[in-house]
């Protein structure tokens, strides 16, 4: 539907895990992939992202930028990744309706579900109940993300439509045990432990939340097929369509790494959602499936992670208050 032929793309976070995903998959398409660096435009700022926008003239957007972090730090930023999150999707999606880009393609988070939404999460659950306290602030502006999205594609005929992913990991993930989620947390827990000859490493809460896990280069070819072969209101779920409890999750990391120590709970953090694995029937419908299993991609993100130290590194995007 969508010919990338010719067309100039700009993706935008295309330092974080999954902005850069998708600038490996687009290097096999005949397009030509946009980038600005966090010091040549910072995208809180409308006047900066509307001069990039201007100069750079992309007829494509890949919004994959946005205020990022595991449990904790959702639970401990509300005001950042409400605050930032809005700002840097409100500065794109005015931008790109102010310079005529026609194509946009937003990045949501399965978060956007009630919490205790009927499983697995129908694109239609959006907005028929409550959600997870731990990540309600991260949630909102997600979703005000695809009802912009929506209203400009409803006043203004733009093309522009939302992804949902789930649980995303892989090479360039975030390994600060502060601000990461799980499955980076797990496999630089279980790597210390094993080179300390630590006897245990700790899980929080209880272990029984049940995850989907996705690998980003997945994601990002599911993101690419539907930028080709998607236009509408709805947005679409990106998963694996299988999950696993955090407890299992933690058992397979500790297999990868090579860890044979005991695994202990930390009770005092929070468990979040119970469960949150999304329905895939409508992208599965459009052709599209996922190729990497858990255990392979989690092998290849724990290679990658000792190729770089096990060091963190920033957030995809870190605006003022660095977590
Ligand atoms: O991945 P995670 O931080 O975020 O945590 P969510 C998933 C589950 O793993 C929770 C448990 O039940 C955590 O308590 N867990 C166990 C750990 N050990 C650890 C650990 O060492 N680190 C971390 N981080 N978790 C996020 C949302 O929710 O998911 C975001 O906060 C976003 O908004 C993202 O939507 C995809 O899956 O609970």
């Amino acid at each position: 539907m969508y010919d990338l032929k010719g067309k100039r793309i700009w993706v935008a976070g295309h330092r974080g895990m999954v902005g850069s995903a998708v600038v490996r998959r687009l290097a096999s398409e005949t397009c030509t992939v946009l980038t600005a660096t966090r010091q040549e435009v910072d995208l809180t700022r409308q006047a900066d992202v509307e001069r990039f926008v201007a100069d750079a003239r992309p007829d494509a957007i890949v919004l994959a930028a946005a205020k990022v972090g595991g449990i904790l730090a959702n639970d401990s930023y509300p005001a950042d990744f409400l605050y930032e999150n809005l700002l840097i999707e409100t500065s794109v999606f005015g931008a790109a309706h102010a310079n005529d880009v026609d194509r946009l393609l937003f990045l949501g988070s399965s978060c956007i579900y009630p919490r205790l939404a009927p499983q697995p999460i129908e694109e239609d659950a959006l907005l028929t109940g409550p959600l997870e306290p731990t990540n309600e602030w991260y949630a909102i502006a997600k979703i005000a993300g695809i009802k912009l999205a929506q209203a400009f594609r409803k006043q203004h005929g733009r093309d522009y439509i939302s992804a949902m992913p789930t649980n995303l990991y892989g090479p360039g993930d975030n390994f600060d045990l502060n601000s990461s989620h799980v499955l980076p947390a797990l496999i630089r827990k279980a790597h210390e432990a094993k080179v300390a000859g630590a006897p245990t490493i700790t899980l929080w809460g209880t272990g029984t939340p049940k995850r989907e896990f996705l690998h980003a280069d997945d994601c990002a070819d599911a993101l690419v097929f539907l930028l080709k072969n998607y236009s509408g209101a709805s947005h679409i779920n990106v998963g694996s369509g299988e999950d696993l409890s955090i407890l299992e999750l933690a058992q397979l990391t500790c297999g990868v790494v090579g860890y044979e120590g005991r695994i202990v709970h930390d009770l005092t953090k929070p468990d979040g959602t119970p469960r949150k694995l999304m329905s895939t029937a409508k992208l599965r419908q459009m052709g599209w499936t996922p190729k990497i299993e858990l255990e392979e991609g989690l092998s290849e993100t724990y290679r990658w992670f000792l190729g770089h130290h096990g060091g963190a590194r920033p957030l995809d995007i870190t605006i003022s208050n660095p977590l």
